[in-house]
């Protein structure tokens, strides 16, 4: 037998490859060094540091699976490693990372013209410029097919947009904002980038979450924004739904592995305490009811890794689906929050402070577990991936 290593349970590393290993071990020594010390105030303050993506930027972390336009040019797998290290400090983190690598580089780089590409992904992958992905609209959330953002095609090479989206992240700061609106001529769904100081576009941040507070999140209002539709629109998406869906298919991805990293972050923690607070003379590590949460916690953080790591092979294979990403996301997402929520009882009323991480990740996860597609959206697609009936309606 190998030495059992509750840190890597069923052994991931042992099926990661050398490249693999040196990229989550860059990825976790950046976000332990300096990503960790910022968590507990920005969270508390609800406050975004400019630094943030230029420092992921510096090291290859953003948009990292494109090639060219100064990106690295990594595996999926990787990619998840990176998400896993990011999530490991704090969920928000992880959105701030991966809505600008898969939710906005992602689109510019399959859908846009070479010009856009040139234009935008090479800031984006140093962190110069921030950007926004807005889909979600007040009254269409799990539903987006229903929006009332309009695109009007109004002749000399114009085009306006008319809407709101709401619930978004990075949107008070971003530069650049993928905006899906319904194309007046056809009532096709189709993606635009806007830039920040478009007359009659703005994005004001959502005060006071009380979640997920160590990512700033807005909304984005556009009241006849004017734009040139060659620099604007994506015109290399199939018009419809399809396209802003498959950059989500990245993106849960992401968050598949993610997930996994804010677990594990709490097993840790918990852990340590549970050795160390004593109560009835001995170490709360001591007794059954303990072991059991860490023993349940750490079994699922291990099989939703594995989890993961196939599903990132078969992406990188070509291989993948979307019900394969649900099957990863909602899992994932559903496991981390109900675990995190569980072994935060080991902590007792220190659960009520922000010194311990535990409660952070677990108020974190909640909203991990509803963006793209809450976790009964995806039990629908699943189930739709069964028994090919549609029971959205
Ligand atoms: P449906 O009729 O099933 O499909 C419409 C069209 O889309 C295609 N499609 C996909 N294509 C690629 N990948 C996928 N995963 C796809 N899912 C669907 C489909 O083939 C069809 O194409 P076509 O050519 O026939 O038109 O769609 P529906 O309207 O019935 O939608 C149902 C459902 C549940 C799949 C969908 O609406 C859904 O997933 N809802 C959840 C919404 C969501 O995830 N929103 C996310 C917003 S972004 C966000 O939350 C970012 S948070 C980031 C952070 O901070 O980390
Ligand atoms: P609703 O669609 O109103 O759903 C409410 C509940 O009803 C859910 O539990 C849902 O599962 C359930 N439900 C809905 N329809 C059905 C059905 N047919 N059958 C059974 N149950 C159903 N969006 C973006 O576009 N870009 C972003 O960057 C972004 N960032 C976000 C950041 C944060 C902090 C948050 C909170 C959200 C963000 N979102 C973003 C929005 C997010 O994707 C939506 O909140 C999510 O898709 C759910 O939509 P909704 O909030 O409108 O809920």
């Amino acid at each position: 037998f190998t030495e059992f290593n509750w840190e890597d349970p069923l052994s991931l590393n042992s099926v990661l490859s050398e490249e693999e290993i040196a990229i989550s071990q860059t990825a976790h020594d950046f976000c332990q060094e300096t990503l960790q010390p910022k968590v507990k105030d920005m969270y508390r303050n609800e406050s975004w540091d400019p630094t943030i993506l230029p420092s992921l930027g510096e090291l290859g972390l953003l948009g990292a699976t494109i090639k060219g336009y100064g990106c690295a040019g990594v595996n999926s797998v990787s990619y998840g490693l990176i998400a896993r290290e990011v999530e490991r400090v704090d969920s928000g983190y992880r959105s701030i990372m991966s809505v600008q690598s898969s939710l906005v580089m992602g689109p510019i780089n399959q859908f846009g013209t070479e010009a856009q590409k040139e234009r935008y992904l090479p800031r984006l992958a140093k962190g110069e410029i921030v950007g926004c992905f807005g889909l979600t609209e007040p009254n269409h959330g799990s539903d987006p097919s229903g929006m009332e953002t309009t695109a009007t095609d109004v002749g000399d090479g114009q085009v306006v947009l008319n809407g709101s989206k709401t619930w978004i992240s990075n949107s008070p700061h971003a530069d650049v904002f993928i905006i899906w609106a319904k194309c007046k001529w056809d009532n096709k769904i189709r993606g635009f980038i806007l830039e920040k100081g478009a007359k009659g576009l703005s994005a004001p941040a959502i005060k006071n979450k009380i979640l997920l507070r160590a990512s700033v999140t807005g909304s984005i209002f556009m009241e006849d924004v004017r734009v040139k539709m060659e620099d604007s629109l994506l015109p290399h998406a199939r018009p419809g739904l399809g396209a802003p869906f498959e950059c989500l298919n990245s993106a849960r991805y992401g968050i598949s592995w993610g997930s996994m990293g804010a677990l594990e972050a709490c097993i840790a923690e918990a852990r340590q305490y549970a050795l160390d607070r004593k109560q009835f003379r001995k170490p709360l590590a001591s007794y059954q009811l303990i072991q059991k949460k860490l023993a349940d916690a750490t079994t699922e953080a291990a099989l939703g890794l594995q989890g993961s790591l196939q599903l990132g092979r078969m992406k990188d294979a070509g291989k993948w689906s979307p019900e394969m990403v649900s099957i990863m996301k909602r899992n994932n997402c559903s496991k981390a929050l109900e675990h995190s929520r569980i072994l935060l009882e080991i902590f007792g009323g220190n659960a009520a402070s922000d010194e311990y991480a535990c409660s952070r990740h677990a108020q974190n996860l909640h909203v991990v577990n509803t963006y793209e597609g809450q976790a009964d959206i995806h039990a629908l697609i699943i189930g739709k991936g069964i028994t090919g009936i549609q029971a959205f309606l």
